[in-house]
């Protein structure tokens, strides 16, 4: 489900002209898309202008006003009037796009929550979550998701949104306009080096974490380094938002899907490569019932762009993930990021109740010193960054297929083997060891309770998995382990995630009533939604905490903060 609205306008006349904001961006994107096979997998949405009552969800009329007027300025007063702004470019045309770029934001929520589609991706153009009730900035007119998650609020009635903005910019925009809202969650990462990078804001800061009753409601993951990489965003996905969403239980989720934190881009200069956005995808996907919304914000290298474009795509579409690269453990920097944002929130969120206090500030003024001995480094362009093309991505011809005792009837959409004879002693005793020791590892004292079953799985095991990048994944089920279906179906859909989604199953005869849940999830359908979690037992906590801190010498992708063993 793509609704690509291919919008013709430049910000290039003849003044202050925007030199990456480029009509290229869409045109290159959709090529991909076609090129790949995955436009023709896609239903198309038709765009719509926003109406005026869909702007004034978020903006305010003086300035719906005043951007109207923008098609009949001479260049002259266009350029006056974008001077009042920051970063933004007004061509005659703008106004009409930055409609059908809203427009088409609202068109996919109402196609995601009809059931037309399961989700989407919108490829629209100006950009959005930089502007504001009253100013345009930073390319954007109207602030896209902002009016498309008031939009699904007052349309279908939504109690909760989370907006997951992975765009390396803040999209303060969205962040001033749900500041004091607990039913949308504004969760963004974005470079910020200490205050030096643009918009240069004070409350860019993990400790903006919202106000008054929307208090614990704003999460931002400031990078005070660039050069971020997989690592890094992984570890915040898994430590921070994942659990944090989780707890949130949202009814749609909607992505600020900017591309510029990509290699290769000239305003991010960060370093995560284009297949990372296949996994970010992957790991929202299981959320609000698979409700996912994403609309492009920004991304200005040609060619990571179009790149990362596909990869969400074709994760959307439901193909399995390629084996995430790279996965060497988060940096310092990040992990000092991380840390602080864990600790901010840790009043507001149960999950993250037992995360570390506040960090010495001996180790941040440590931190500034290395950086500014680290910047006298020669400096290449990020246009001229190599990386290697994402690995071709396979869509199976079959799915799932299950192997059956006599008697149980095989789901729609899964192959089934013939029930075989009676199985080898030696196999069936190495799998019941096996059983026996991921149930040891993952499930310490057997945390049958969901939150403390989730918190295990979302901290403990998917970034060991992450990090060990194994080729296959055995889940195996113990009769009455507790786990109810919802639960169970979100730890498959999340380890699909790992192996290029190669998991293999394993499930008692016994259990007749889990093969179709598990069918299900093995297919690629979104787990049910667990419902709000409340705080995992205290002593589930402690020993899943426990654990994490032994392992964490090994596995980095279990840090937490800069300090190991903390
Ligand atoms: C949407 C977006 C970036 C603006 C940068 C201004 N805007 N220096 O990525
Ligand atoms: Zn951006």
């Amino acid at each position: 489900s793509l609704s690509p609205s291919t919008l013709k306008f430049s910000n290039s006349l003849s003044y202050p002209a925007c030199k990456i904001e480029v009509p290229e961006r869409l045109t290159v994107s959709h090529e991909a898309l076609i090129k790949n096979g995955l436009a023709d997998r896609c239903v198309s949405v038709p765009v719509r202008e926003a109406t005026d009552a869909d702007i004034l969800l978020v903006h305010s009329e003086e300035y719906l006003e005043a951007v109207k007027k923008t098609p009949y300025m001479t260049l002259e007063d266009l350029k006056e009037f974008t001077l009042q702004y920051g970063d933004v470019y007004f061509h005659p045309n703008i106004y009409h796009c930055a409609k059908l770029a809203a427009g088409a934001a609202l068109q996919l929520v109402d196609s995601v929550m009809t059931g037309k589609v399961r989700n989407g991706m919108a490829l629209v153009r100006p950009p959005g979550h930089h502007s504001m009730s009253s100013a345009a900035n930073g390319f954007c007119v109207f602030n896209n998701v902002a009016i498309a998650a008031q939009y699904a609020k007052q349309k279908y009635g939504l109690k909760r949104v989370l907006i997951v903005d992975w765009d390396v910019h803040h999209g303060q925009g969205v962040q001033y306009c749900f500041e004091d809202d607990p039913s949308v969650l504004y969760f963004s990462w974005h470079r910020y080096e200490h205050q030096k990078f643009w918009p240069q804001l004070r409350e860019s800061d993990y400790d903006s974490v919202g106000k008054e009753k929307g208090a614990g409601f704003n999460i931002n993951v400031p990078w005070n380094k660039v050069g971020m990489k997989n690592s890094d965003y992984l570890s915040v996905f898994c430590h921070v938002l994942l659990p944090v969403a989780y707890e949130f239980c949202p009814d749609l989720v909607l992505v600020c899907a900017g591309f510029d934190s990509a290699i290769g881009d000239p305003e991010g200069e960060m370093c995560a490569s284009p297949d990372i956005f296949a996994h970010l995808t992957h790991l929202l996907m299981n959320l609000a019932g698979g409700k996912l919304c994403a609309v492009l914000e920004g991304g200005y290298n040609l060619t990571s762009l179009p790149q990362s474009v596909c990869q969400t795509v074709q994760t959307l579409l439901g193909d399995p993930a390629p084996r995430p690269a790279n996965l060497d453990g988060p940096c310092e920097s990040a992990l000092e990021s991380l840390h602080c944002v864990r600790s901010a929130h840790r009043q507001y969120w149960s999950c993250l109740k037992h995360a570390g206090i506040a960090i010495s500030t001996k180790r941040v003024k440590l931190a500034e010193e290395e950086e500014r001995l680290e910047k006298g480094d020669e400096e290449k362009s990020q246009e001229e960054q190599v990386w290697p093309e994402p690995p071709k991505r396979v869509t199976p011809p079959i799915r799932a297929a299950l192997v059956l005792p006599n008697g149980v009837a095989c789901p729609d959409g899964c192959e089934s083997f013939g029930a075989s004879e009676d199985a080898d002693p030696v196999i069936v005793n190495k799998l019941r060891y096996v059983a026996a020791a991921s149930c040891l590892f993952v499930l310490p004292q057997g945390c049958s309770d969901a939150s403390g079953f989730l918190q295990a799985v979302l901290g403990l095991l998917l970034p060991l998995g992450y990090e060990y990048d194994p080729s296959l994944v055995l889940l195996v089920r113990m009769p009455d382990s507790g786990v109810c279906d919802s639960v169970w179906q979100q730890l498959t859909g999340l380890l699909q995630g790992l192996a290029q989604g190669h998991t293999l199953v394993l499930m008692q005869e016994g259990e007749k009533e889990r093969v179709a849940p598990t069918a299900s999830a093995l297919l690629g359908d979104a787990a049910p939604s667990l419902g709000q979690l409340h705080s995992p037992l205290p002593e589930d906590v402690e020993v899943l905490e426990r654990l994490r801190h032994r392992l964490q010498g090994d596995w980095k992708l279990l840090q937490t903060t800069g300090e190991t063993g903390e």
